[in-house]
């Protein structure tokens, strides 16, 4: 199969160097392929081989598999398929992803699953709006994804036509206070035909882009500027508050005009970080680590201890994001028994305040 592959196609749809160094280790016989995840949907996927879009479905073994490491097939990630005789396609292996941007969600069942949103991407566009989408602690759990996948992020902040000058210098100050130092804003119209040269940087042939943000920010629109195409649904967001209305359902992977892959996403309604313990958090808040150093005490949780060097020179509301983040990292590295023990605590104390109050009012 190596001998008969097509580089040229592979590569307009973002094929890597290292994907190829694998495959060589996976030796496959002649009558399977290399393709990539353009589309996940509920009962089938969508394969591209650098020409066309293929049906395929995943070998139960390879689901099963993936399923036990808390892991699944996402866009982006590059796979090895075979004929299923019907015209579509079977899928039998992945190839271990480069990157992989991943979220906790809670489906009722135990404990919070990894959810793997979009393997092999090199660049995650954090899209906001600088209408009421702005936000800057939204904006901290995103690079924090980012970050915590080790992608590199840029900041594009849309609609910069809607507002005026002292409102696009004063947001765009805020985001970059809390922008790590190497990654890059950019503020525009979306929809404007040099928007594409803008992003230019981060979408040459071969690279793989992400756009990430909330309902209305405008990654479709993004999208669209960058293939040239209408091909995604973009809709209007409610006028008092920007909300938008969840347009885009399915993350979706399309080839631009210069030959890169941009990924685009439905906006979150939540984001639950997958973080392995508290000290990840480090890496994303170099700020607080930095200052922690020179707290008083040095198991300070920069909460109410005399002497914290973090509480006086990081901003309060980032301080208060960054404590809410480590407690979901906290919840989220729980085993199942230390989960149901802490609820029972929890309830006690209910039970324990519900007998103080009723204390009291009788008293
Ligand atoms: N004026 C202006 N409007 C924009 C800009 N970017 C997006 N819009 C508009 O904002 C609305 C939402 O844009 P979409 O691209 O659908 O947003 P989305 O992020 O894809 O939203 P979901 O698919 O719901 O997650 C549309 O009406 C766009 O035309 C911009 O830079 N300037
Ligand atoms: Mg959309
Ligand atoms: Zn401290």
């Amino acid at each position: 199969m190596l001998d008969s592959l097509d580089f040229e196609a592979l590569h307009r749809i973002g094929l890597a160097a290292p994907l190829l160094q694998q495959l060589a280790s996976l030796a496959p016989d002649a009558d399977t392929r290399l393709l990539r995840v353009v589309e996940v949907q509920r009962e089938h996927l969508l394969l591209h081989d650098g020409h066309a879009e293929q049906r395929a479905r995943s070998g139960p073994a390879l689901l099963d598999a993936l399923q036990a490491e808390d892991d699944g097939l996402a866009v982006g990630d590059w796979v090895l398929a075979r004929p299923d005789g019907q015209g579509g396609w079977w899928i039998v292996e992945r190839l271990a992803p480069l990157t992989q941007l991943a979220r906790r969600v809670n489906d009722g069942r135990g404990s919070p699953r990894r959810q793997v949103l979009v393997s092999n991407v090199g660049t995650a566009v954090l899209v906001m709006g600088l209408d009421h989408d702005f936000n800057l602690r939204r904006l901290e759990r995103y690079l924090a994804l980012v970050r915590l996948a080790g992608v590199d992020a840029v900041l594009v902040l849309t609609k910069a036509d809607t507002v005026d000058a002292a409102t696009l210098a004063r947001r765009s100050a805020q985001a970059r206070e809390i922008l790590p130092p190497a990654t890059c804003l950019l503020a525009l119209d979306g929809r404007a035909a040099a928007t594409a040269q803008a992003l230019s940087p981060w979408a040459r042939a071969g690279q793989t882009l992400v756009l990430l943000g909330s309902s209305g920010a405008g990654k479709s629109t993004l999208t669209n500027t960058l293939t040239g195409l209408a091909t995604q649904s973009t809709g209007d967001v409610r006028a008092d508050d920007s909300r938008g209305r969840h347009t885009t359902t399915v993350r979706t992977l399309r080839c631009t005009a210069a030959g890169a892959c941009v990924i685009d996403t439905p906006g979150l309604r939540a984001l639950r970080l997958d973080v392995g313990g508290e000290g990840e958090l480090d890496a994303v808040f170099g700020d607080v680590a930095h200052w922690a150093g020179q707290c008083r005490f040095r198991d300070c949780r920069h909460q109410a201890e005399p002497g914290c060097a973090v509480r006086e020179a990081v901003a309060p509301e980032r301080l208060r994001n960054f404590h809410k983040l480590q407690r979901e990292a906290r919840r989220d590295t729980m085993t199942a028994l230390e989960r149901r023990e802490q609820v029972a605590v929890w309830k006690a104390r209910g039970r324990n305040a519900a007998v103080r109050m009723r204390a009291k009012r009788e008293g």
